[in-house]
């Protein structure tokens, strides 16, 4: 089963490349495999309706789902050679596809980003969002450099990437080392309870202002579902309390369309086997990308 049934050849016509990355092995704890999600993302879709919530039919968005990453779990650098193989093979056949990476364990975005950020002419105006309870900012985790916990601090090593450019949003379960190395570094992070302090309108309004202060045209924005509320989307690694609301995140990811082209978005660590019976947070995990997919078409067809 594909994504929403879409088809799998990209033409002149296609604006999304779906694809999965089943790699679930720079995970730090037992229990999760986010390995699962891509295949049941896709399959949880066909139950779903065909229209999103403000009234688009989603066999019209112009989409194509290719298919999953080849991967050998404990393989890492095959892996991460493989991941910018198969981008800059979709790069090849449309130079402006907009990438949708379902997921897979955080460090799957790592090598995602650095091949997106190596394929740009312009590296200045480029930005990227992460939506995630947590930092990942640690300089070494459990396997080393390379994990889901450091996968923030490895794009910010990335040459062109800094703390104008990074920001974090939705964090709530921090820890002591990550703290130091955002404070010392200005890693700019908006904390989940500043939504409450603040408001969501505001709170969207802070994102926006952050990058375009920045001169950021592109973003690439990657979904740690932990970013949620772990009572509307249980099945993950870690379960934090006080994240987004499904339709807070919604309403943010409508925003951002308006303000920037998005080049890019995953939704990562989705753990299909701690999921309830009904398949919440896989259900969430595809609606959350089929919406945002038709925020940034509605926005591109009124340009
Ligand atoms: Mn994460």
């Amino acid at each position: 089963m594909n994504f929403f049934d879409f088809g799998e050849i990209i033409n002149k016509d296609t604006q999304f490349v779906i694809f999965g990355i089943p790699w679930d092995y720079l995970t730090s704890i037992e229990g999760p495999d986010s390995s699962l999600a891509p295949q049941k993302i896709r399959n949880v879709t066909e139950n779903l309706a065909l229209t999103t919530e403000l009234g688009s039919e989603i066999p019209n968005i112009k989409a194509v789902d290719i298919g999953d990453v080849e991967i050998e779990p404990k393989n890492v650098d095959k892996n991460l050679n493989e991941i910018k193989n198969f981008i800059n093979k979709i790069y090849k056949q449309k130079k402006d596809a907009i990438l949708v990476i379902i997921g897979g364990d955080h460090f799957c975005s790592y090598p995602v980003v650095k091949t997106v950020g190596d394929n740009r002419d312009n590296k200045k105006n480029f930005g990227i969002l992460i939506f995630d309870s947590h930092l990942d900012l640690y300089e070494e985790w459990d396997k080393g450099v390379y994990s889901h916990a450091t996968i923030s601090h490895r794009i910010y090593d990335l040459e062109y990437v800094n703390n104008k450019n990074l920001l974090i949003v939705g964090s709530r379960d921090i820890d002591i080392p990550e703290l130091k190395i955002a404070n010392a570094e200005e890693i700019v992070h908006f904390d989940a309870h500043l939504i409450e302090e603040i408001g969501l309108k505001q709170f969207t309004d802070k994102i926006i202002s952050f990058f375009k202060t920045s001169g950021i045209e592109d973003l690439y924005v990657s979904i740690d579902v932990d970013a949620l509320d772990p009572s509307i989307a249980p099945a993950t690694g870690f379960a934090i309390p006080g994240g987004f609301s499904y339709r807070e995140l919604w309403k943010i990811l409508r925003e951002i369309p308006n303000h920037f082209d998005v080049v890019g978005f995953d939704l990562v660590e989705v753990a299909p086997n701690l999921d309830l019976p009904n398949n919440l947070t896989s259900n969430l995990a595809a609606k959350l990308i089929v919406e945002f997919m038709d925020f940034i078409t509605i926005r591109k067809n009124r340009q």
